[in-house]
């Protein structure tokens, strides 16, 4: 099967949340994780202050598409404790995963030091703790496996490396604070759409046939970079085994609030949300500027992974 354009069909309403719509002052609202929690969507978005530095904020939804930010932003970088030296410059892209009754929050942390991932974790999106700083710098894009294997947690990662492509690692932990165990498991394919660097986007969805993970690729050009998506498939008891990986990508940017804004040319995922009738809500921010929703068929992603795939590494 050849990817169409349309595999993922774009709600004619979007963008669906800005920044006029938030009622405290943010530049952005971008690069947003969402999850069903008690029968409500919960998104987690990225804003840009006027300090250019990033906050996260929090906004609730019946429909998936409706969005309506809470009056105050939901985690802002820490001013004291273990966390502050780390958060100074800023709270960026979050990815949440449900798992055993809770919610993880994995985000990058900025500051002078580089940038490296923290968790917290909520119960109810009202009150948040954070817990460890689980990489050192020069991390992003953690999502975190929403069921354990061999009683471990599970995460992708990309770790950026002045040598190898910047490509996606597993590791695992029995505790959420030491991760270890780590490998290599995609990497970018040379002359192909996500030549420059690929890097987890929405934590995996589990389906009959393996662990979904859409991911973003990354490719150069003469007027900048591109950033789209790709799903690839892993492996239902041992996700560090990649089943296929899609060839052609998944979701470019093309409406115009993918292609201008803060930064051209990016749809950008860190959240999508399976439904009961077998599609899938992606959720990206548009040009790092505003958030954007499309629906998919699970099935047809992968199938994409399957049958029209493209080596893992
Ligand atoms: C990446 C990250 C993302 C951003 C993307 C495009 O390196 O900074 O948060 O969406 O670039 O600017």
């Amino acid at each position: 099967m050849i990817a169409k354009p349309d595999i993922v069909r774009r709600y004619p309403y979007n963008p669906i949340l800005s920044k006029k719509e938030i009622p405290y002052p943010v530049e952005t609202v971008h690069n947003a994780a969402v999850v069903k929690h008690d029968g409500e969507y919960i998104m987690l978005f990225r804003s840009h202050l006027r300090t250019g530095r990033s906050i996260i904020g929090l906004a609730r939804s019946s429909d998936g598409f409706h969005f309506t930010a809470d009056p105050a932003p939901f985690l802002t970088p820490a001013r004291d404790g273990a966390f502050a030296a780390y958060e100074e410059f800023g709270v960026e892209d979050p990815r949440v995963t449900g798992i055993d009754g809770e919610y993880l929050i994995a985000y990058s942390a900025y500051s002078r030091n580089g940038v490296r991932i923290a968790l917290a974790k909520t119960a109810d999106f009202r009150h948040v703790e954070r817990i460890s700083l689980i990489t050192e710098a020069d991390y992003r894009n953690v999502v975190i496996f929403p069921e354990k294997f061999n009683g471990f947690y599970a995460r992708l990662d990309r770790p950026h490396s002045e040598i190898a492509p910047w490509s996606i690692w597993i590791s695992y932990s029995p505790d959420l604070l030491f991760w270890g165990e780590s490998q290599l498991i995609m990497r970018p394919v040379q002359y192909h759409w996500d030549e420059m660097k690929i890097g987890p986007g929405a934590p995996p969805i589990k389906t009959s046939q393996g662990w979904l993970s859409i991911y973003h690729g990354v490719f150069q050009t003469m007027d900048g970079s591109v950033y789209r998506l790709g799903v690839a498939l892993h492996d239902l008891h041992d996700p560090a085994k990649i089943v296929g990986v899609s060839d052609s990508w998944i979701l470019q940017p093309e409406d115009p609030w993918e292609v201008t804004g803060y930064v051209h040319n990016v749809v950008f995922t860190c959240g999508a949300v399976p439904e009961p009738d077998g599609s899938v809500k992606i959720y990206w921010g548009g040009a790092d500027t505003v958030m954007c929703v499309g629906e998919a068929n699970l099935s047809d992603l992968v199938d994409l992974c399957l049958n029209h795939s493209r080596p893992a590494k």
